[in-house]
């Protein structure tokens, strides 16, 4: 049966579902659904009103995380979460660290410099912008430095799991916000963000998210 997700590309919790399915070679639909004036169509299907949501056929599932943990039942290979239960259990640590707080961090400067600019017609309000980047934004990439081991991609045992689909996805709004991490400071964090996002799955969606700005006139 088909798998339609509603959603945006731009949405990093969109994003983290469409590289999940392109990691393990499954096709989908995307069909568009923007995150605000949900229909009482689309809330009868997903009540928190948020993107992204998962439909086959009759059955409809919210939520970037059941929707993963779903596909990773329904297509099995490659494993996207690790076997391990300790690890296992990191990696669902990582996914909720990206999709909370790192989703704080990364999402708050794309909200104001993409979102507001293209959507609401505003300028950026540079001074939460350079709040996030000094204060909220170091103890997280200070904390994800620590975790990492070098010359990977990923976070728990060294090996690609949902851990890196959900922190890579995160890391990805600050491309868009044209914020970098500084290498000096977070060497790390920076060759394996770079590592992440050179994997074809989430390499096509940035470059196919950069399109959409860029015809929608961002810089
Ligand atoms: N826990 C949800 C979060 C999804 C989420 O917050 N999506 C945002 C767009 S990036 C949204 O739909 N916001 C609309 C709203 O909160 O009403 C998931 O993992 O799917």
């Amino acid at each position: 049966m088909s798998i339609v997700i509603h959603g945006v590309p731009p949405s990093p919790f969109v994003r983290k579902v469409r590289v999940f399915l392109a990691e393990k070679n499954v096709p989908y639909e995307l069909k568009p659904q923007q995150p605000i004036g949900q229909s009482p169509e689309y809330l009868a299907i997903s009540p928190l009103g948020k993107i992204p949501c998962l439909q086959e056929g009759e059955f409809t599932l919210p939520d970037s995380s059941a929707i993963c943990a779903y596909l990773e039942r329904t297509h099995a290979k490659p494993a996207l979460y690790p076997s391990d239960a300790r690890q296992y259990a990191r990696a669902l640590w990582f996914e909720e660290y990206a999709d909370s707080k790192l989703a704080e961090v990364c999402g708050t400067p794309f909200f104001q410099r993409v979102v507001r600019k293209l959507f609401f017609k505003q300028a950026p309000d540079e001074k939460i912008v350079a709040e996030i980047v000094n204060e909220k934004q170091p103890p997280v990439f200070d904390y994800l430095e620590s975790q990492l081991e070098s010359g990977t991609d990923g976070l728990v045992g060294g090996r690609f799991s949902i851990a890196d689909i959900a922190t890579g996805s995160m890391l990805a709004q600050l491309i868009h916000a044209d914020l970098a991490i500084d290498a000096r400071r977070w060497p790390k964090l920076v060759a394996y963000r770079d590592r992440v996002h050179a994997r074809p799955s989430f390499k096509a969606c940035i470059e196919q998210e950069k399109q959409i700005f860029a015809s929608l006139g961002k810089n």
